[in-house]
């Protein structure tokens, strides 16, 4: 399902971030920039050990901010590594962080001149966001966005599971 929002195609998919083409997709990181499970895993046991060592170089990340490395042997020329909050039942900034992940991924993609962002279902998984909020907070984010900036073409949410989808679609429609 997608609609297009001033000049950018928003779009919501099932499948793998890993094999997607855009020029960046986006790493649900930790502030060590450490690597894990999840996407995290799945993009460095595909990307190859080069995106760990740029990683290591640039050292973290705080919550809610964003930097990139290299796509190593991803189709993707870049990834965008944020760090989304760890949800502790609401109370602890969590919307303005993952809001803040969300944004500044993009701003990052926008002043590096790239056209086409992936993002997965950040704080989704491990750090235990409750879905409808998050998906109702990043598609928010990402039309706030599209609405105010040009240059970005297509912003994908790559949902793992059809689950996670279909919460995704159901807030989709309820802000279109
Ligand atoms: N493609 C797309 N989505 C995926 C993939 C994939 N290959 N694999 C998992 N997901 P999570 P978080 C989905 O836990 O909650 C790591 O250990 C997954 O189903 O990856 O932000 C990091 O190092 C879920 O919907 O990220 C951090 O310590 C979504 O991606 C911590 O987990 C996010 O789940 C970050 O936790």
């Amino acid at each position: 399902m997608k609609s297009t929002f001033n000049q950018t195609i928003i779009e919501l998919v099932t499948g793998d971030i890993t094999e997607e083409e855009t020029d960046a997709i986006v790493n649900a990181a930790n502030s060590r920039l450490a690597g894990g499970a999840g996407v995290d895993g799945a993009i460095h046991r595909a990307g190859g050990p080069a995106i760990m060592k740029e990683c290591r170089q640039i050292g973290g990340c705080p919550t809610g901010e964003a930097v990139m490395t290299t796509g190593g042997n991803l189709k993707a020329r870049y990834v965008i590594h944020t760090v989304g909050p760890i949800y502790r039942g609401g109370t602890q900034n969590e919307a303005r962080l993952l809001s803040s992940a969300y944004q500044n991924s993009l701003k990052l993609a926008c002043r590096k001149g790239l056209q086409s962002i992936s993002f997965p279902a950040i704080s989704c998984g491990v750090y235990g966001y409750p879905i409808h909020e998050a998906a109702h907070l990043a598609l928010k984010t990402c039309i706030e966005f599209a609405r105010e900036n040009t240059g970005i073409q297509l912003i994908r949410h790559v949902l793992f599971d059809q689950r996670i989808y279909a919460v995704f679609a159901q807030e989709f429609k309820k802000i279109i």
